[in-house]
């Protein structure tokens, strides 16, 4: 099939919007990417003719609910090439799933641990690693990166050792759009014992994920950043990791019997998936996929990293301009500071044109302490943007320079 970028864009019905009397150019994609109507249509179709609580009834209604959570779970586990849909564990998000592997690993992490991130972490995949070494006495040690926002790979080489019991790095960054290569960073970290975690929030709805063929023993991801509704999620966690570690939460679904004394808990992934779930949500994130899937996840990748540089290209020419992240594989994300400006003032005047970009420290800053900048302006990309959009948009940065200056 082509990428028939005109059908694609009829998909999605809020692109059809106006802001501040102009065309929308909704280049926030990286905060949340907008639905297809497929999407939205699952969501309905689901409370109007399917809703029922999972796993708990008898009735037909509530089975049939049930067969489509897992037949979602099921085709989510093909998504991502796991081995078996018991390690596709749903939760609200990256966010969840990230503390949810924090917490279950608690007691696995000792006083003089240590646990290994990244300078370009999202504080979803900093905080709870951060907090976790606080609690248990562990260290954290950060991978530094270079200027142009690569990982500095001999050095994190280095810097795993006997005692490193987790590394937690992201697959593409939020910020500066790089695209690390964790395939390689996995070997390295294999042969070192160390098991790694992917956060995935960026790279789902960008780039192939095939979680057996990179080797990650954890991959994190939301559903909204990838054309699904927000709070559904997925964490990916290797059978006998997930099988081995505590429960996450206490409640209904996750138990096998409980009794005054005590109580054992059920088999993976309901171990983790405690209290009535989002199954709407789930069954919209099989949709999401599928949508990705028939359009071509590397059809995909092509026509947003062609937008990319396209992006890159354009507003360079624009006088001060500095672009953030010139990481030669790069995806997604474009972040960048003008001089003489403020990233806010930047977005709000954008905002008056209607094209909405994100500014500020987006949720890493670390990361702007390790680059010494106060935030940035970032435009970040989705399947249906278009070359006139980058166009508009480099239009109305040049005005707004013009204004600011
Ligand atoms: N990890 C990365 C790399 C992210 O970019 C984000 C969200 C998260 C984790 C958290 O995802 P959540 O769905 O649980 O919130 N990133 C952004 C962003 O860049 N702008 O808004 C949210």
């Amino acid at each position: 099939m082509s990428f028939d970028i005109h059908k694609i864009r009829s998909d999605f019905p809020i692109l059809g919007r106006t802001i501040n009397g102009k065309p929308l150019v909704y280049f926030d994609n990286g905060a949340t990417t907008q639905k297809p109507r497929r999407v939205i249509d699952r969501i309905s179709n689901y409370y109007l003719n399917q809703n029922s609580n999972v796993h708990r009834g008898v009735h037909t209604l509530s089975q049939e609910a049930t067969d489509l959570y897992e037949a979602s779970r099921d085709y989510i586990r093909k998504f991502i090439n796991a081995e078996e849909s018991k390690e596709i564990i749903f939760t609200r998000g990256t966010t969840e799933s990230i503390n949810l592997l924090a917490t279950a690993l608690k007691p696995w992490i000792v006083k003089g641990d240590e646990i290994m991130v990244t300078a370009m972490e999202h504080h979803s995949n900093f905080v709870p690693w951060q907090q976790l070494c606080i609690e248990r006495g562990a260290k954290l040690k950060i991978v530094p990166i270079e200027k142009n926002g690569e990982l500095d790979l001999e050095f994190l080489n280095k810097m795993m050792n006997p005692y490193t019991k987790l590394l937690a790095i992201t697959h593409v960054s939020n910020v500066l759009g790089t695209v690390n290569p964790v395939k390689e960073i996995i070997k390295m970290a294999k042969n070192k014992g160390v098991p790694v975690l992917l956060d995935g929030a960026q790279s789902i709805a960008h780039t192939k994920v095939d979680v057996q063929d990179l080797g990650c023993d954890f991959y994190a991801f939301s559903g909204h950043k990838a054309y699904a509704p927000m709070g559904i999620g997925v964490l990916y966690g290797k059978f006998n990791w997930m099988r081995r570690l505590p429960p996450y939460q206490f409640g209904g679904e996750m138990i096998d019997e409980v009794t005054f004394e005590k109580t054992t808990f059920n088999e993976l992934p309901y171990k983790y998936e405690a209290g009535t779930p989002n199954v709407a949500g789930a069954l919209a994130l099989e949709t999401a996929l599928r949508y990705i899937s028939e359009t071509g996840i590397d059809a995909i990748r092509q026509h947003e990293d062609a937008l990319l540089r396209y992006a890159e290209n354009k507003i360079s020419e624009i006088d001060g301009v500095r672009i953030i992240g010139t990481a030669p594989e790069k995806t997604g994300a474009l972040s960048f500071l003008i001089d003489g400006t403020h990233p806010y003032d930047v977005g709000m005047l954008l905002d008056k044109m209607g094209i909405a970009v994100r500014t500020g420290h987006h949720c890493a800053q670390p990361l702007m302490d390790f680059l010494n900048i106060p935030g940035t302006v970032r435009a970040s990309f989705a399947m249906y943007n278009t070359n006139e959009e980058v166009d508009m948009f480099a239009d109305a940065l040049t005005k707004v320079v013009a204004m600011l200056r």
